[in-house]
């Protein structure tokens, strides 16, 4: 949605290219805005008129789409054989050549051409028109109505979301939301991939959806078809699949059932799998099978997509060939996807050089943003940035893997609408703006100040970080530079003011109606914001009573901001209860740290100045992980009473010969229960517990199996307690759990 300035009724500048918006407006002072999203490609504008009221429509295509698009806004009322006549087609539709000519040759591309008499608009193709009526409808909504020209076509061929992450899939109605979001801005692609669906994945892949949800999906599917979107249902057979007749069968069989769903565009996944499901050969072979067989046959299918096993670099072995395989035998059309340098990285050209040689093909971005499964107390809620924006020409697609969160997804969505649509005008934070006015029109002042302090992820096992608290980030260091060197701290009203801004923003968004469905995923967070904003202003009272020595207000507002501490922490244990990363956590990277410097600090010199003994006590986790495994050096661990807990990886591990992973206590900690869940099971027959005082020394500890979980008793007190490969080989595992109980 980015706004056009147009000058009223000034015929002086011609060529408007973006960048040279808002320079315009100053120039000339009242200007007349028109938002256009995602930001077109070229525009030239001479002139507005007041937009006509009265309109004469002709579409000349016969696609659906459009048709009911444009039946949003021509109705009865407003149509007579006299009004300003508007003309919709495509290419092969009859129009002068000289417009004809002007229609950019890219796939999706439109044309409108806007005169004081009559506005045409002729699509490359029936999604060209559908997208040029989009824009149609933006201008035909302003009070003035530009006069000149639009070419506009997307950069990237397929834009959207992969729906690929674990945890809960969207609900049907989130889909539908998606699906209509997708439309409004131009993105073409919706994968559907949950992990978590039984019927995509193992264990009923090669089986039919139950009636109901077989229902369901014909809804989305005629859904998307309404919003010029593919609707790709992608299957991940790789855990269990036996490379046979049998279970090609399978696969063609299921193909066919989704085909009479009206699924016309297919996928097929291996990540996250082990063993035999891995060979790129037999992949390859499989997937061409399906081409042949299934959507040469068929002919309306669009090329298959696929997803690697190896789909990021850093698991990428070069000299196995797996890669190399793929690129060599699987059919030209089949496109590949790709995470980038590692599981979750941002995208440039030197990613993309290096894939597309391996693969001889343009790899299909698979990108994991704002995917959060893997820290699910945090909401991801910033700005779309990092990726290159030189990479259009690289890419064959471009999809984010966003959050379980769909409405809060939007907001990185927008903001990979308008990248992968113009990838050399894209501006990250101002898109950022434009989206909390398109997810939440009437708060979005107040979700903006929310979103600025939810987007970080916090320390996680993928490394992947964002901004958060850009602006109050120098403030904070600031404030608590001079409270360490005693000096009067100066920038105590900014302080204060973003503290009120935080709380004044919880209040307007949880009694907000413009978008229920938003407010019901973040609620937990922002009441969880709610409360870090007022302990931050009640930490400021503290300052200004130790500054004016009042001790008794002083230890008011000490207790106050502990009994808002014990809030938070209900809300935590409370709320968003999954078994990965259960709570609810914000403003961690900037806000909480600040809150919790400034506590210690105050309580100290208060405690020193009155000759007191306040208590400065934190809930924090003293124990590490133990491990020589290159895929665990960064993975987080909670501790709930008294459960130490390895946060569970989501991706299959490598464990060598003699590798380890475990816990290192903060000190000698009387340990009972060790419990481990891997799969596969099999596993455990190599897997060895061990426990050591000082990791020089170790005990191993008798495990016995129960229930698929390996389970041990230490019942004494150490200090490191680790899981062993004893055999001579690499084994892969996926690790479900993994347990103490410390004393
Ligand atoms: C999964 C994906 C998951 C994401 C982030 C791919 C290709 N696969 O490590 O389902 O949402 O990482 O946790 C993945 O990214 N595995």
């Amino acid at each position: 949605m980015i706004k056009l300035q147009v000058p009223k009724n000034n015929s002086l500048f011609k060529t408007m290219l973006l960048s040279g918006i808002f320079m315009l407006t100053s120039i000339f002072g009242s200007a007349q805005t028109i938002d256009i999203h995602p930001v077109p490609q070229q525009v030239e504008f001479s002139e507005t008129i007041t937009t006509p009221k009265q309109f004469h429509l002709e579409q000349k295509n016969e696609d659906k789409a459009t048709q009911s698009l444009l039946a949003t806004f021509f109705n009865e009322k407003n149509s007579s054989k006299t009004g300003f006549s508007i003309t919709v087609g495509e290419v092969n539709d009859k129009f002068s050549r000289k417009l004809l000519k002007k229609v950019p040759e890219n796939p999706e591309g439109y044309y409108i051409n806007s005169t004081n008499k009559n506005i045409t608009v002729i699509g490359r193709d029936a999604r060209g028109a559908y997208y040029g009526v989009r824009t149609l409808l933006s201008l035909l909504t302003a009070d003035q109505m530009p006069l000149g020209e639009i070419s506009d076509y997307p950069d990237v061929h397929a834009r959207g979301t992969v729906e690929g992450f674990y945890g809960t899939p969207w609900s049907f109605e989130h889909r539908m939301r998606q699906i209509d979001f997708y439309g409004l801005n131009k993105l073409n692609t919706y994968i559907y991939g949950p992990k978590d669906d039984p019927y995509h994945s193992s264990p009923n892949w090669r089986k039919p959806y139950p009636e109901d949800e077989a229902v369901q999906l014909k809804k989305l599917i005629d859904r998307s078809e309404m919003n010029h979107v593919d609707f790709v249902w992608a299957v991940h057979p790789g855990k269990d699949i036996k490379w046979n007749d049998e279970d090609r069968a399978a696969l063609l069989h299921k193909f066919e059932l989704m085909y009479d769903l009206g699924i016309r565009s297919y996928a097929v996944f291996f990540d996250d799998i082990s063993g035999e499901g891995t060979n790129p050969t037999q992949q390859a072979g499989l997937l061409n099978f399906l081409h042949n067989k299934f959507v040469t046959v068929k002919k309306d299918v669009k090329p298959l997509i696929m997803c690697p096993t190896e789909y990021n670099k850093g698991w990428s072995n070069v000299e196995g060939g797996y890669l190399a395989t793929l690129g060599k035998e699987l059919d030209p059309s089949i496109r590949i996807m790709w995470t980038g340098n590692t599981v979750v990285s941002d995208i440039n050209k030197q990613t993309m050089a290096w894939i597309n040689n391996q693969i001889q093909r343009k790899a299909f971005i698979w990108w994991n943003f704002p995917v959060s499964d893997y820290v699910r107390n945090h909401l991801l809620m910033g700005p779309t940035y990092g990726n290159g924006q030189d990479i259009a020409n690289d890419v064959s697609g471009f999809v984010s893997n966003p959050m379980e969160h769909a409405e809060a997804s939007k907001i990185a969505i927008y903001g990979v609408a308008d990248y992968t649509w113009n990838m050399t005008e894209y501006n990250a934070g101002q898109n950022w703006s434009n989206a909390m006015k398109v997810v939440m029109p009437e708060s979005h002042n107040a979700l903006e100040i929310f979103a600025r302090h939810n987007s970080d992820l916090g320390p996680n096992g993928h490394k992947y970080r964002r901004d958060e608290s850009v602006t109050f980030a120098p403030l904070a260091d600031d404030f608590l530079k001079q409270l360490e060197a005693g000096q009067p701290v100066g920038n105590f009203a900014a302080v204060k003011k973003e503290f009120q801004n935080m709380v004044e923003a919880s209040y307007i968004l949880l009694g907000s109606t413009d978008n229920a469905v938003l407010l019901d995923e973040i609620r937990p967070w922002v009441k969880q914001f709610q409360l870090l904003g007022q302990s931050g202003l009640t930490l400021l009272n503290m300052y200004e009573t130790l500054e004016a020595k009042k001790a008794d207000d002083f230890e008011r507002s000490y207790r106050a901001l502990n009994a808002i501490k014990a809030q938070m922490y209900v809300i935590d244990r409370s709320e968003n209860q999954n078994p990965y990363q259960p709570g609810v956590v914000t403003g961690s990277l900037v806000m909480q740290p600040f809150i919790d410097k400034g506590f210690a600090y105050l309580t100290n010199a208060y405690n020193q100045a009155f000759d007191k003994n306040l208590e400065v006590e934190g809930h924090y986790n003293p124990h590490k992980l133990y491990t020589d495994v290159a895929q665990l050096q960064n993975q987080q661990t909670t501790l709930r009473e008294r459960t130490l807990t390895m946060n569970a990886p989501l991706e299959v591990i490598r464990f060598e010969a003699n590798s380890y992973f475990g816990f290192e206590l903060q000190d000698l900690v009387h340990v009972n229960r060790v419990a481990l869940k891997v799969s596969p099971t099999s596993s455990y027959a190599n897997f060895k517990l061990e426990v050591s005082t000082d990791s020089t020394e170790w005990k191993s500890i008798v495990t016995k199996e129960d229930k698929d979980i390996l389970q041990g008793n230490v019942n004494q007190s150490v200090k490191y307690i680790r899981i062993v490969n004893t055999a001579i080989n690499t084994v892969e595992a996926r690790i479900e759990q993994l347990t103490v109980n410390v004393k």
